[in-house]
């Protein structure tokens, strides 16, 4: 048997009362010489702490959000006989970041570099010690993506630029799934890349840089962190904005009938203590023309279509942390009642932040209603995988030409993003004109 030690934190520079915030070994674990126990944060940078010694993990000292400092205790370790104690001299960093390559074997396999954690830590450390104005551009030299160091290994290891991954963890961190997910979403466009002429050279993303600005220069400002809702969600919409070639094709229903219909029918729904808005009817109508147009309720896979035979319908709920789409499933079998005690539930789940995974999962087609809000027309961003999604703005009485005379009618304005790489345009149109009618006659969905 080996000694038993204590790991105590190493001399950290300044800093003091650091968050624990990942503990990446457990007890019974083996480990090498400098690969890293925990991760620390700070507030601005965060950093690994890696084993003096090879040996075996008997005990872990720190949980994730306990603040932490020099000296304290992390793990318990039972030393590999014949092991050195002390570290290796610092080993040459990298001289250049390696070809961009899929690693061998899964990153969480591969053993960590010798010294290369602690000098990454050193140099965060240093970098952090510096005094940081407000605005972290770039321009001012003090940026640094927030990763970990093993993050950023596996990042120079497949010759990703951190600087244009988004992270998805506390604070903005960038975590290794993200860097994966950024690696998934190039290979996913190198076919179109390839298919390019070559004049086009780097497309697709051949982009000049963000502008570096210090707003500061021109006026008060104040950093407020983006909620992980809304870093979640800039990450998929800026994803499917630049993967997809949206078009949106605008149209109005007339839903004066409808609307007498839903009046005429939300005092039932209030006894039993929800709303009947129009979404509900919106739902239904949307499984009409999507029967009528499967094409609208499908994915594209590789270079097949896959058309679902079910109708499970995102609906994009505002929240104060900001956008969620939770799905409502087989809302063919469903009534509109029940739609609309659904839709009230989840939105209320929504806001409450109470939503599981799976209930945002598995959507067909969506639908993004701004119409309790305002505005005349908006171009929404398709739901990927879905190829569709239906934008409804505020209905409004108009005049309306009809049989030689103007009539005041109820108009709803509709918008509907489609991928153009599965529906042209003649069959948005017809998809928009359908539904349409059908809104107009909305006895069509409920029968
Ligand atoms: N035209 C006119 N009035 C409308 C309307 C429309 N198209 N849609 C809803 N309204 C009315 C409702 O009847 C209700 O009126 P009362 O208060 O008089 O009863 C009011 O507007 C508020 O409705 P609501 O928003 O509470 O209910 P809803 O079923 O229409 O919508 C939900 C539910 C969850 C979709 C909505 O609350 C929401 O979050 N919308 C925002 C979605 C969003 O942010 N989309 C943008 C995403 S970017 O693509």
């Amino acid at each position: 048997m080996g000694a038993i030690k204590e790991v105590l934190v190493p001399d950290i520079g300044d800093f003091k009362e650091v968050d624990v915030i990942e503990i990446l070994v457990k007890p019974g674990d083996a480990v090498v010489r400098e690969q890293s126990l925990i991760t620390l944060e700070s507030d601005k940078a965060t950093m690994e702490i890696p084993s003096p010694d090879a040996g075996v993990v008997k005990e872990i000292r720190v949980k994730v959000g306990d603040k932490i400092s020099e000296g304290v205790p992390i793990v318990v370790l039972e030393a590999i006989e014949g092991e050195s104690r002390q570290p290796s001299a610092a080993a040459p960093a990298p001289a250049a970041p390696p070809p961009a390559a899929m690693p061998s074997r899964p990153a969480a396999e591969r053993p960590e570099p010798p010294m290369e954690a602690v000098l990454e830590a050193l140099s965060q450390a240093r970098a952090v010690s510096a005094p940081v104005p407000a605005g972290p551009g770039p321009e001012n030299g003090s940026f640094k993506p927030h990763a970990s160091p093993s993050v950023r290994k596996f990042a120079r290891e497949l010759g990703v630029d951190l600087a244009k991954v988004t992270g998805s963890g506390p604070k903005g961190r960038i975590l290794q799934g993200d860097v994966q997910g950024f690696v998934k979403g190039m290979m996913a466009q190198a076919p179109a890349r390839e298919a390019a002429p070559a004049a086009a050279g780097a497309m697709p993303f051949a982009l000049p840089d963000w502008p570096k600005v210090d707003y500061a220069k021109y006026g008060p400002v104040e950093a407020r962190p983006m909620s992980r809702i809304k870093r979640i969600a800039a990450a998929n919409l800026h994803r499917n904005w630049l993967s997809i070639p949206h078009v949106t094709q605008f149209d109005e229903a007339d839903v004066t009938d409808l609307e007498a219909f839903r009046k005429g029918s939300s005092g039932e729904s209030e006894r039993q203590g929800f709303k009947l808005t129009l979404l509900a009817f919106l739902l239904k109508a949307s499984v009409t023309a999507l029967r009528q147009h499967p094409e609208f309720n499908a994915s594209l896979d590789g270079e097949n279509l896959i058309v679902k035979k079910y109708y499970h319908i995102g609906v994009a709920v505002d929240t104060p942390d900001g956008l969620v789409v939770p799905v409502i499933r087989d809302v063919d079998r469903k009534g509109v009642f029940d739609l609309a005690r659904e839709l009230a539930g989840v939105s209320q789940l929504a806001r409450e932040k109470k939503l599981k995974p799976g209930d945002m999962q598995g959507g067909t087609f969506s639908i993004s209603s701004l119409g309790g809000v305002g505005g005349t027309s908006f171009t929404p961003i398709i739901n990927a995988p879905e190829v569709a999604i239906l934008g409804v703005s505020r209905s409004s009485m108009r005049p309306v030409f009809r049989d030689g005379q103007f009539v005041p009618r109820l108009m709803l304005p509709l918008s509907l993003s489609y991928d153009h790489r599965v529906i042209d345009g003649a069959a948005a149109a017809r998809f928009t004109s359908y539904l349409s009618s059908v809104l107009s006659d909305i006895r069509r969905s409920l029968l």
